[in-house]
């Protein structure tokens, strides 16, 4: 069985959505962000993956993927008759890598990362706060192109839900607590809505929103 690597509402929940809606059972293993402890035997998360980062996805034969838009792109192919990522060597797969690569790079790193990561550690207040700043500027760009994009749209590729629709889920659910308010883009705001309203993405959300509450942090 596959086992996932996870912490609660990170970005490992796109993940999460990927089984879900693929309904592929896995085996979920949370691990503690902070500590980089494996929180059901204690154990090393590093000596799962040396980046320290989730998500983590270990295979069938034991080998260890990393990186959401690679974990993403492998769930979707153990169903392709799912559609939940374009036939391999279509035009259509290299949209979906280009939106995987734009949430992940533009929206992932460049925003929520600088934004609500170190919260709590005031030796890093100044870079925090020129991070903040520097962070705020740029997301409403990223923003603006996915919101325009999706303003004629359901979906970020083709007619149908992929693996990049979780990965802007799980990113665009987050921004609201790293202070950005996304009513300023309706077309994403609906867009969200529309997300959440999947049986699978809400089960997802609830379950990991339940699990954050009783995180220590
Ligand atoms: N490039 C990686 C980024 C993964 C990542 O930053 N994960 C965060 C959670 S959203 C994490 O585990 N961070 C832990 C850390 O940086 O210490 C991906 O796209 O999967």
């Amino acid at each position: 069985m596959l086992q996932l690597y996870f912490w609660p509402m990170a970005c490992s929940l796109a993940s999460r959505i990927a089984l879900m809606e693929a309904g592929i059972e896995a085996r979920y293993r949370l691990m503690h962000l902070w500590n980089k402890t494996v929180v059901d035997d204690g154990s090393d998360f590093r000596t799962v993956s040396q980046k320290g980062a989730v998500p983590v996805l270990i295979l069938e034969n034991g080998e260890r993927l990393t990186e959401s838009a690679a974990v993403l792109q492998y769930i979707a192919d153990l169903k392709p008759e799912l559609g939940l990522a374009p036939p391999p060597g279509s035009l259509e797969r290299y949209r979906l890598q280009e939106w995987l690569s734009f949430v992940g790079c533009e929206i992932h790193k460049a925003f929520l990362f600088p934004t609500f990561w170190y919260k709590d550690d005031a030796a890093k207040a100044d870079a925090k706060a020129d991070a903040k700043a520097a962070a705020r500027e740029r997301i409403g760009q990223s923003l603006s192109v996915v919101a325009e994009h999706l303003a004629n749209r359901l979906y970020l590729v083709g007619e149908r839900f992929t693996v990049a629709d979780a990965h802007l889920t799980w990113s665009l659910l987050l921004l609201g607590r790293a202070g950005v308010d996304i009513a300023q883009w309706p077309p994403l705001a609906g867009y969200l809505d529309r997300m959440r309203a999947r049986p699978q993405v809400a089960a997802s959300i609830k379950h990991e929103t339940e699990l954050w509450k009783t995180m220590k942090v």
